[in-house]
């Protein structure tokens, strides 16, 4: 067995003691405890989050980087890959797609590998990678590499760094990655961008970031402009109808797990045409990273909103002190909806469809047609017609439980959907009992993009 074969087991095993929350391995991470970190400290060549090193010449520690927990994904794959050599060879075509946003609408859009978003690419600083891209567009397309510091050749930028990729055919990226962080490679062609073209790339730092995390997530920002009836999204838009979280909406969107006293890191990015203030609920954060790497922890302040500007990385992490599902959200207003224009099909919205009965009768039509059940609304006033400005948010509940249930849902109470629109969803933190229960549930059940990790190869 090589060395790289070997390094990619580690990887793999790394990746499984996460998931299947053996964590502990991974613990004990605060510099007493740490041989790694407490060896360094001995010798002197504790470096900051910069990587200076201390002056005083030592003798070499051995070599090799640390083991990594992998970043998940919710509702994405990652971009399996083989050895050549050292060399980490990905295979990246990029093609239409069908993707299911929610329960009642699919859209055409553009990704990688099946994928909208593309699907996650993962690696460690230091390593030596090969993309072999082919594209299956019907037109020419280019991939650039976000915030990786790569030859100009290997930039991706169509007439200044390379010919366009034509449709068929295949181009081959190489590049070593020196650098540590949260990176996305996406189309360089605008419209492209806003059809879907963008995944995350994922460079683990060859020595781990301390405190070390429990659980990685990352969550890829993205908006469409879909008119009713119409699946294919309206790139030269301004207003967005939908709200995607790793090109999934509320509520269907596979909540984040964590073990209560754990710490959590969270990756959020955005390639879209606004910024998002991205809110956790219960919990203060602190943004130890942006889309230039690791920021130094002096720079650490707690927040629990970072706002997350267009083609930037925000990396947050806390520690799950409080058990309970807590909101993650865009908190733009209309950010934290979804339209339902589509139900409407081809009715009319009524403005006289604001009593009880008729609001309730045309919801369940509405409900009917997906199918799934309806639920009905938070209680309203008896006279709430006459006061001004009513409706708001009555009427607009839509629980669908069950039609968006997985084994991360399991557990929520009943008609935890109804509020959950837009870019929106949930950190669960569950007690020892209820994490073990839930990752064998996850595990037995399994969902495509985790058995994707599970026989990655
Ligand atoms: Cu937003």
């Amino acid at each position: 067995m090589s060395g790289n074969r070997r390094r990619f087991f580690q990887d793999a095993a790394f990746f499984g003691a996460g998931f299947l929350g053996l964590a502990e391995a991974l613990r004990g991470n605060t510099p007493g405890n740490d041989p790694q970190t407490a060896r360094e400290i001995e010798q002197g060549r504790h470096h900051s989050p910069y990587g200076k090193h201390a002056k005083k010449q030592v003798a070499p520690v051995p070599a090799g980087p640390d083991p990594f927990l992998p970043m998940l994904t919710p509702d994405v794959a990652d971009l399996p890959h083989e050895m050549d050599g050292g060399v980490k060879v990905f295979k990246l075509v990029a093609e239409p797609v069908k993707r299911k946003i929610a329960p009642f609408k699919t859209i055409d859009v553009w990704g990688y590998n099946g994928s909208c978003s593309g699907p996650t690419i993962q690696v460690q600083q230091g390593d030596r990678v090969r993309i072999i891209f082919e594209n299956k567009l019907p037109e020419s397309t280019s991939i650039h590499w976000h915030g990786l510091e790569v030859p100009i050749e290997q930039d991706g930028v169509p007439w200044i760094s390379q010919k366009p990729i034509a449709p068929g055919e295949k181009y081959t990226y190489e590049f070593t990655v020196h650098q540590e962080g949260t990176f996305f490679y996406h189309s360089h062609g605008a419209m492209q961008e806003m059809m879907g073209m963008i995944g995350f790339f994922v460079a683990h730092p060859e020595k781990s970031y301390k405190p070390r995390a429990d659980h990685d997530y990352g969550v890829i920002l993205q908006e469409w402009a879909v008119l009713p009836n119409n699946n294919v999204p309206n790139t030269a838009a301004m207003e967005y109808n939908w709200l995607t979280f790793n090109g999934v909406s509320a509520p269907a969107i596979t909540p984040m797990i964590a073990r209560l006293g754990s710490r959590v890191r969270l990756r959020i990015i955005n390639m879209g045409m606004d910024h998002h203030p991205i809110h956790l609920h219960g919990n203060q954060f602190v943004v130890t990273g942006t889309e230039g790497g690791r920021a130094p922890e002096s720079t650490w302040y707690p927040m629990n909103t970072v706002l997350v500007g267009v083609a930037q990385a925000r990396v947050v992490e806390f520690d799950a002190k409080y058990p309970g599902s807590w909101m993650v959200h865009c908190h733009l207003p209309h950010h934290m909806m979804n339209s339902m224009m589509d139900l409407l099909r081809d009715r009319t919205i009524e403005t006289v469809d604001t009593t009880d009965v008729k609001a309730l009768s045309q919801m369940e039509t509405l409900a009917k047609s997906v199918p799934f059940e309806h639920v009905h609304h938070s209680p309203i006033a008896e006279n709430a017609n006459t006061v001004p400005g009513f409706p708001q948010d009555a009427f607009m509940e839509m629980g669908m439980d069950e039609a968006v249930a997985k084994p991360e849902t399991h557990g929520l109470p009943a008609n935890w959907s109804a509020g959950m629109m837009g870019m929106m969803t949930l950190v669960r933190v569950l007690p020892d009992k209820e994490y073990e229960e839930m990752t064998q549930r996850i595990k037995s059940t399994g969902t495509a993009e985790q058995k994707e990790h599970s026989h990655g190869s």
